[in-house]
């Protein structure tokens, strides 16, 4: 899947695009960020941590790119957008962002689900930018993910019986898709790889001396509605393109470095159908 023929690296190959689509994912992407800048953007990450509030953890930090230009750039990264493009068309929008962090020894594991059960979202037209902070790999508890998995459609969940899940519902080896068929990731800090929101993914514990951290950008087609219902607070940050649909409520863009949502974003938990 080389791109030393295309003069903008970002912008997909037509072979990049067929394997996304038949495997539900894309690695083996140019680095979004260099590591200089890598450990610039980590060096101001406490800023972000020191806003958490007394019992949160990093998973409460959600959808703060509203609030946070740390964050809003990122996730309207030019680098980001083109391949984003190359999957979801000329016309998308951003709307949440959230970190996955696991610190050095840290038993935390996310169960085998698909996104999009935990989304109110329709039709399934989304796709996620996960951005590495740190060289992650098997050793400290890289995603893992079903080829093909999207193509089977959306499985019923299950509540998760693993107390070390930061997730609460999850898919069961063995009877929905073999685990045993999962591709490991593994990325250099300031790489990225593209998921599909029906993909079977998750990641194992963090048994490593190394921090283990992600941040999630998820971006729709403009076709892709939220429902408001379920989550009132969802906002669409155009990011290319022209919105033909207006399903959605666009948010308005942040102005500080770094602040929180006044609200309390709907949990995965909350928007989950089970
Ligand atoms: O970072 C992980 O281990 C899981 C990430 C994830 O579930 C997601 O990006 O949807």
């Amino acid at each position: 899947m080389s791109t030393a023929t295309q003069s903008n690296p970002y912008q997909l190959t037509a072979e990049q695009k067929r394997f996304y689509h038949e495997n539900g994912y894309l690695l083996g992407l140019p680095p979004i960020y260099t590591r200089e800048e890598m450990a610039r953007i980590n060096a101001e990450l406490p800023h972000l941590l020191a806003l958490l509030e007394p019992g949160e953890t990093t998973k409460d930090i959600r959808e703060w790119h509203e609030t946070s230009t740390y964050l809003y750039e990122i996730g309207m990264n030019p680098k980001i957008l083109d391949l984003v493009e190359g999957i979801l068309g000329p016309n998308f929008y951003l709307w949440a962002s959230n970190f996955f962090i696991k610190e050095p020894h840290s038993m935390s594991t996310v169960g085998w689900h698909q996104d999009s059960y935990y989304w109110p979202m329709a039709p399934n037209n989304s796709v996620t930018v996960w951005l590495a902070f740190d060289d992650v790999d098997e050793v400290n508890g890289g995603m893992k993910l079903i080829p093909g998995s999207h193509r089977g459609g959306v499985i019923k969940h299950r509540r998760s019986e693993q107390t070390s899940s930061v997730l609460t519902l999850e898919l069961a080896d063995g009877t929905d898709f073999k685990a045993d068929s999962a591709v490991q990731f593994r990325l250099k800090a300031g790489e990225c790889s593209l998921h599909d929101d029906r993909a079977i993914h998750g990641s194992q514990a963090n048994p490593s001396d190394r921090r283990r951290a992600g941040l999630t950008l998820r971006y729709s087609g403009t076709n892709v509605k939220n429902d408001l219902s379920v989550n009132p607070n969802f906002k669409a940050y155009m990011c290319r393109g022209v919105d033909e649909f207006k399903h959605n409520p666009y948010g308005t863009p942040p102005k500080q470095r770094y602040g929180r949502p006044a609200f309390k974003p709907v949990s995965n938990e909350e928007a989950g159908k089970a």
